[in-house]
């Protein structure tokens, strides 16, 4: 069996998803040295950043009378409406201080047009639009993707579902992610659906050790 080439996608790890931050995800900032050992690993690292417009139908604020946490009915689909977050080159979207973004291959910026979220590093919400993520690993050589990063209910879990689809061999990596949980138990919940869907879920040690072997 050819084992393929593997590439690391880091996935939103910036300010505003980490405590402080304007939709903090609770621990977020944690993964980070986790995040840091993987990628000093990994042959292709590529990371994705969500850069939303100030106008984005996400935010709450752009909605009179809505609160974050709030669904709408959005062109046929429900929206949930969140904080403002990750607006484009404000210090809430940048990566975080101590993530080592010299690593990176590419990256990918997602939830830029103003009328559709992007939760997924590869299309929007819709499946519209593409980042160019698929592409760039298609002409890397990967056939295999670990998947780490914030939030594990949201970004991560649809990266990793769309990874599946494009028919890459999935890995999501359980102690390098942090979820929101709005719901009690979202955040295991996401594990599962991305396990039934048929994403491996491992652990970092264990990417580590494997990756050390000749
Ligand atoms: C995310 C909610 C809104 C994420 C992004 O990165 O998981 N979640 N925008
Ligand atoms: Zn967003």
């Amino acid at each position: 069996m050819n084992p393929g080439k593997p590439a690391l996608i880091v996935v939103d790890v910036q300010n505003d998803f980490c405590p402080g931050g304007a939709l903090a995800v609770p621990q977020g900032d944690e993964i980070v040295p986790v995040v840091n050992r993987l990628a000093e690993r990994f042959p292709i690292v590529v990371a994705t950043q969500d850069w939303h417009p100030a106008d984005h139908v996400s935010f709450a604020a752009n909605h009179p009378g809505k609160q974050p946490g709030d669904v709408i009915v959005w062109e046929d689909g429900p929206q949930i409406l969140w904080p403002v977050h990750c607006v484009q080159d404000s210090a809430g979207a940048a990566f975080h201080p101590q993530l080592n973004a010299g690593r990176f291959a590419r990256v990918f910026r997602k939830g830029t047009d103003p009328r559709i979220d992007s939760y997924s590093g590869f299309f929007d919400n819709r499946r519209r639009h593409a980042t160019g993520l698929h592409e760039f690993l298609r002409q890397s050589g990967v056939n295999q993707v670990y998947v780490c990063g914030l939030a594990t209910d949201y970004c991560v879990k649809w990266t990793v579902l769309d990874a599946l689809a494009l028919g890459y061999r999935t890995a999501v990596i359980r102690d390098a992610c942090r979820g929101v949980g709005l719901q009690p138990g979202d955040v295991e919940k996401a594990f599962r659906e991305m396990a039934a869907a048929g994403a491996e879920l491992v652990d970092s040690h264990a990417v580590l050790v494997l990756l050390c072997r000749p």
